[in-house]
Protein backbone atom coordinates (compact mmCIF):
# COMPACT_ATOMS: atom_id res chain seq x y z
CA UNK A 1 0.00 0.00 0.00
CA UNK A 2 1.28 3.47 -0.83
CA UNK A 3 1.50 6.13 1.94
CA UNK A 4 0.61 9.79 -0.04
CA UNK A 5 2.55 12.24 2.37
CA UNK A 6 1.09 15.51 1.84
CA UNK A 7 2.38 19.17 3.01
CA UNK A 8 0.32 22.02 2.86
CA UNK A 9 2.13 24.93 1.48
CA UNK A 10 1.00 28.16 2.15
CA UNK A 11 0.91 30.96 -0.71
CA UNK A 12 3.61 33.30 0.95
CA UNK A 13 6.28 30.57 0.81
CA UNK A 14 5.62 29.58 -2.55
CA UNK A 15 5.78 33.36 -3.74
CA UNK A 16 9.27 33.30 -1.69
CA UNK A 17 10.69 30.61 -3.61
CA UNK A 18 9.47 31.41 -7.19
CA UNK A 19 10.91 35.12 -5.73
CA UNK A 20 14.73 33.36 -5.16
CA UNK A 21 14.17 30.97 -8.10
CA UNK A 22 13.97 34.44 -9.84
CA UNK A 23 17.15 35.69 -8.28
CA UNK A 24 19.21 32.95 -8.59
CA UNK A 25 18.57 33.13 -12.55
CA UNK A 26 19.63 36.70 -12.97
CA UNK A 27 21.97 36.47 -10.96
CA UNK A 28 23.12 33.39 -13.16
CA UNK A 29 23.07 35.32 -16.44
CA UNK A 30 24.65 38.36 -15.15
CA UNK A 31 27.57 36.02 -13.84
CA UNK A 32 27.76 34.70 -17.87
CA UNK A 33 27.44 38.17 -19.30
CA UNK A 34 29.89 39.03 -16.72
CA UNK A 35 32.69 36.31 -17.69
CA UNK A 36 31.99 36.52 -21.32
CA UNK A 37 33.05 40.09 -21.15
CA UNK A 38 35.97 39.47 -19.11
CA UNK A 39 37.48 37.14 -21.75
CA UNK A 40 37.10 39.66 -24.49
CA UNK A 41 38.78 42.24 -22.33
CA UNK A 42 41.82 40.08 -21.82
CA UNK A 43 44.86 40.68 -24.01
CA UNK A 44 44.84 38.76 -27.02
CA UNK A 45 46.71 35.80 -28.91
CA UNK A 46 46.52 35.28 -32.65
CA UNK A 47 43.45 36.99 -32.38
CA UNK A 48 41.85 34.81 -29.73
CA UNK A 49 41.57 36.30 -26.24
CA UNK A 50 43.99 34.32 -24.38
CA UNK A 51 41.89 32.16 -21.78
CA UNK A 52 40.11 30.83 -24.84
CA UNK A 53 43.94 30.30 -26.75
CA UNK A 54 44.67 28.59 -23.69
CA UNK A 55 41.68 26.21 -24.31
CA UNK A 56 42.80 25.81 -27.80
CA UNK A 57 46.19 24.60 -26.68
CA UNK A 58 44.80 22.05 -24.35
CA UNK A 59 42.97 20.13 -27.01
CA UNK A 60 46.07 20.42 -28.92
CA UNK A 61 48.07 19.06 -25.90
CA UNK A 62 45.39 16.02 -25.95
CA UNK A 63 45.19 15.74 -30.43
CA UNK A 64 48.96 15.04 -30.00
CA UNK A 65 49.03 12.94 -27.57
CA UNK A 66 46.29 10.46 -28.80
CA UNK A 67 47.76 10.53 -32.53
CA UNK A 68 49.24 7.80 -34.07
CA UNK A 69 50.43 7.10 -37.89
CA UNK A 70 47.85 3.73 -37.77
CA UNK A 71 45.14 5.56 -37.01
CA UNK A 72 43.78 6.33 -40.29
CA UNK A 73 41.08 8.64 -41.76
CA UNK A 74 37.69 6.69 -43.33
CA UNK A 75 38.11 6.05 -46.64
CA UNK A 76 35.52 5.71 -49.24
CA UNK A 77 34.03 3.66 -51.78
CA UNK A 78 34.19 5.39 -55.61
CA UNK A 79 30.47 5.55 -55.51
CA UNK A 80 29.97 7.94 -52.76
CA UNK A 81 32.34 10.85 -54.27
CA UNK A 82 30.11 13.63 -54.98
CA UNK A 83 29.68 14.53 -58.51
CA UNK A 84 30.79 18.48 -58.16
CA UNK A 85 33.53 19.80 -55.75
CA UNK A 86 33.09 22.75 -54.27
CA UNK A 87 35.92 25.18 -54.47
CA UNK A 88 36.52 27.16 -51.01
CA UNK A 89 39.34 29.91 -50.55
CA UNK A 90 40.59 31.60 -52.99
CA UNK A 91 44.12 33.24 -50.95
CA UNK A 92 47.08 33.12 -52.76
CA UNK A 93 45.06 31.93 -56.01
CA UNK A 94 45.22 35.36 -57.65
CA UNK A 95 45.40 35.49 -61.50
CA UNK A 96 49.17 36.43 -61.94
CA UNK A 97 50.56 32.69 -61.55
CA UNK A 98 52.77 31.68 -64.15
CA UNK A 99 52.30 28.20 -64.10
CA UNK A 100 54.19 27.07 -67.55
CA UNK A 101 57.58 27.99 -65.17
CA UNK A 102 56.14 26.56 -62.14
CA UNK A 103 58.74 24.65 -59.69
CA UNK A 104 58.24 23.39 -55.98
CA UNK A 105 60.82 25.10 -53.83
CA UNK A 106 62.12 22.67 -50.96
CA UNK A 107 64.26 24.80 -48.92
CA UNK A 108 67.26 22.18 -47.29
CA UNK A 109 68.78 22.91 -43.66
CA UNK A 110 72.03 22.88 -45.55
CA UNK A 111 70.55 26.58 -46.87
CA UNK A 112 70.32 25.83 -50.62
CA UNK A 113 66.90 25.22 -52.23
CA UNK A 114 65.36 22.47 -54.40
CA UNK A 115 63.63 23.44 -57.53
CA UNK A 116 61.35 20.26 -58.24
CA UNK A 117 59.45 19.84 -61.47
CA UNK A 118 55.60 18.64 -61.82
CA UNK A 119 57.04 15.62 -63.92
CA UNK A 120 59.62 15.09 -61.13
CA UNK A 121 56.57 14.81 -59.11
CA UNK A 122 54.20 12.86 -61.00
CA UNK A 123 57.57 10.27 -61.51
CA UNK A 124 57.15 9.19 -57.71
CA UNK A 125 54.67 6.76 -56.86
CA UNK A 126 51.21 7.59 -57.32
CA UNK A 127 48.57 7.03 -54.03
CA UNK A 128 44.73 7.49 -54.35
CA UNK A 129 42.28 8.60 -51.26
CA UNK A 130 38.86 8.75 -51.30
CA UNK A 131 38.15 10.11 -48.40
CA UNK A 132 35.27 12.90 -46.26
CA UNK A 133 37.05 16.50 -46.63
CA UNK A 134 35.87 18.63 -44.03
CA UNK A 135 35.65 22.63 -43.58
CA UNK A 136 35.75 24.17 -40.56
CA UNK A 137 33.02 26.43 -41.93
CA UNK A 138 30.81 23.12 -40.87
CA UNK A 139 29.91 21.38 -44.72
CA UNK A 140 32.11 18.14 -45.75
CA UNK A 141 32.39 16.18 -48.97
CA UNK A 142 33.31 12.77 -49.58
CA UNK A 143 36.05 13.40 -52.51
CA UNK A 144 39.00 11.84 -54.59
CA UNK A 145 42.52 12.82 -54.91
CA UNK A 146 45.90 12.00 -56.05
CA UNK A 147 49.16 12.28 -55.57
CA UNK A 148 52.72 11.04 -54.05
CA UNK A 149 52.52 10.40 -50.29
CA UNK A 150 54.85 13.14 -48.64
CA UNK A 151 56.63 10.90 -46.19
CA UNK A 152 57.71 8.83 -50.34
CA UNK A 153 59.05 12.38 -51.03
CA UNK A 154 60.65 13.08 -48.00
CA UNK A 155 62.83 9.45 -48.57
CA UNK A 156 63.50 10.61 -52.65
CA UNK A 157 64.28 13.81 -51.98
CA UNK A 158 66.58 12.64 -48.80
CA UNK A 159 64.63 14.76 -46.49
CA UNK A 160 65.35 12.94 -43.36
CA UNK A 161 66.75 15.40 -41.43
CA UNK A 162 64.43 18.54 -42.71
CA UNK A 163 61.53 16.06 -41.69
CA UNK A 164 62.80 15.69 -38.33
CA UNK A 165 62.15 19.31 -37.70
CA UNK A 166 58.65 19.62 -35.50
CA UNK A 167 57.01 21.60 -37.84
CA UNK A 168 56.56 21.89 -42.22
CA UNK A 169 55.45 25.35 -43.57
CA UNK A 170 54.05 25.61 -46.49
CA UNK A 171 53.47 28.34 -48.82
CA UNK A 172 51.61 30.03 -52.22
CA UNK A 173 54.28 31.17 -54.64
CA UNK A 174 52.99 35.07 -53.95
CA UNK A 175 52.91 34.17 -50.00
CA UNK A 176 49.32 35.03 -49.83
CA UNK A 177 48.25 31.75 -48.39
CA UNK A 178 50.42 29.94 -45.86
CA UNK A 179 49.97 27.12 -43.16
CA UNK A 180 51.98 25.62 -40.66
CA UNK A 181 51.76 21.73 -40.27
CA UNK A 182 53.27 19.54 -37.11
CA UNK A 183 55.94 16.63 -38.48
CA UNK A 184 54.13 13.71 -37.03
CA UNK A 185 50.83 15.13 -38.97
CA UNK A 186 52.65 16.19 -42.51
CA UNK A 187 54.27 12.03 -42.27
CA UNK A 188 51.10 10.83 -41.43
CA UNK A 189 50.69 7.86 -44.40
CA UNK A 190 47.67 9.42 -45.59
CA UNK A 191 49.11 12.72 -46.59
CA UNK A 192 49.57 13.53 -50.21
CA UNK A 193 51.76 16.26 -52.03
CA UNK A 194 48.36 16.29 -54.93
CA UNK A 195 48.43 16.56 -58.23
CA UNK A 196 45.01 15.12 -59.27
CA UNK A 197 41.37 15.38 -58.60
CA UNK A 198 38.88 12.63 -59.72
CA UNK A 199 41.59 11.04 -61.94
CA UNK A 200 42.20 14.20 -63.80
CA UNK A 201 45.49 17.19 -63.71
CA UNK A 202 43.95 19.41 -60.65
CA UNK A 203 41.69 22.42 -61.63
CA UNK A 204 43.04 25.60 -61.80
CA UNK A 205 40.95 26.94 -58.67
CA UNK A 206 41.42 23.58 -56.76
CA UNK A 207 45.13 24.27 -56.19
CA UNK A 208 47.07 23.27 -59.91
CA UNK A 209 49.87 22.35 -60.46
CA UNK A 210 49.89 21.43 -56.53
CA UNK A 211 48.23 21.55 -53.30
CA UNK A 212 48.09 19.41 -49.77
CA UNK A 213 45.66 16.57 -49.28
CA UNK A 214 45.99 15.62 -45.67
CA UNK A 215 43.46 13.82 -44.14
CA UNK A 216 43.78 14.24 -40.71
CA UNK A 217 43.35 18.10 -40.55
CA UNK A 218 41.02 20.25 -41.34
CA UNK A 219 40.10 21.80 -45.31
CA UNK A 220 41.91 24.96 -43.71
CA UNK A 221 44.95 22.80 -43.57
CA UNK A 222 45.06 21.49 -47.19
CA UNK A 223 46.83 24.49 -48.83
CA UNK A 224 46.18 24.85 -52.81
CA UNK A 225 49.13 25.82 -55.06
CA UNK A 226 51.83 25.06 -53.09
CA UNK A 227 55.13 27.02 -53.67
CA UNK A 228 57.50 26.65 -50.96
CA UNK A 229 57.76 23.99 -48.26
CA UNK A 230 60.32 24.31 -45.28
CA UNK A 231 61.03 23.07 -42.33
CA UNK A 232 61.29 24.65 -38.81
CA UNK A 233 61.30 23.47 -34.71
CA UNK A 234 59.24 27.24 -34.89
CA UNK A 235 55.59 26.88 -35.65
CA UNK A 236 55.93 28.34 -39.04
CA UNK A 237 53.13 31.50 -40.00
CA UNK A 238 49.46 29.82 -40.49
CA UNK A 239 47.08 32.28 -42.18
CA UNK A 240 44.03 31.07 -40.18
CA UNK A 241 46.17 30.67 -36.90
CA UNK A 242 46.78 34.42 -37.26
CA UNK A 243 42.70 35.18 -38.00
CA UNK A 244 41.70 33.35 -34.60
CA UNK A 245 41.72 29.60 -35.37
CA UNK A 246 43.34 26.95 -33.90
CA UNK A 247 47.30 26.15 -35.19
CA UNK A 248 46.46 22.45 -34.91
CA UNK A 249 43.93 22.30 -36.72
CA UNK A 250 43.44 18.33 -36.72
CA UNK A 251 40.03 15.94 -36.66
N1 LIG B 1 45.83 28.71 -51.41
C1 LIG B 1 44.74 28.46 -50.66
N2 LIG B 1 44.52 27.21 -50.21
C2 LIG B 1 43.43 26.94 -49.45
C3 LIG B 1 42.51 27.96 -49.10
C4 LIG B 1 42.78 29.28 -49.58
O1 LIG B 1 42.04 30.25 -49.32
N3 LIG B 1 43.90 29.48 -50.36
N4 LIG B 1 41.39 27.65 -48.34
C5 LIG B 1 41.41 26.40 -47.55
C6 LIG B 1 40.09 25.98 -47.11
S1 LIG B 1 39.40 26.85 -45.85
C7 LIG B 1 39.45 24.87 -47.63
S2 LIG B 1 38.01 24.30 -46.97
C8 LIG B 1 40.02 24.14 -48.78
C9 LIG B 1 39.00 24.05 -49.91
O2 LIG B 1 39.51 23.29 -50.97
P1 LIG B 1 38.69 23.20 -52.32
O3 LIG B 1 38.56 24.59 -52.86
O4 LIG B 1 39.43 22.29 -53.20
O5 LIG B 1 37.33 22.66 -51.94
O6 LIG B 1 41.18 24.75 -49.28
C10 LIG B 1 42.07 25.24 -48.31
N5 LIG B 1 43.25 25.66 -49.02
MO1 LIG C 1 37.73 25.54 -45.02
Amino acid sequence: MKTLEEKIVDSRTIRNKTLLSFLFFFLFIAACVFTWKWIYRQPEDNDTPRPLRKVLSANEKIFTSLFANNRLAKSFPLKDVVPRVRVNGDAGMGDNFDAANWKLQVVRNTGDTLLISLDEIKSLPKTEIIFDFKCIEGWSQVTRWAGVKFTDFVAKYHLDAESSLKYVGLNTPDKEYYVGIDRQSILHPQTLLCYEMNGKPLPMNQGYPLRLIIPVKYGVKNIKRIGTIFFSDEKPADYWYERGYDYYGGL
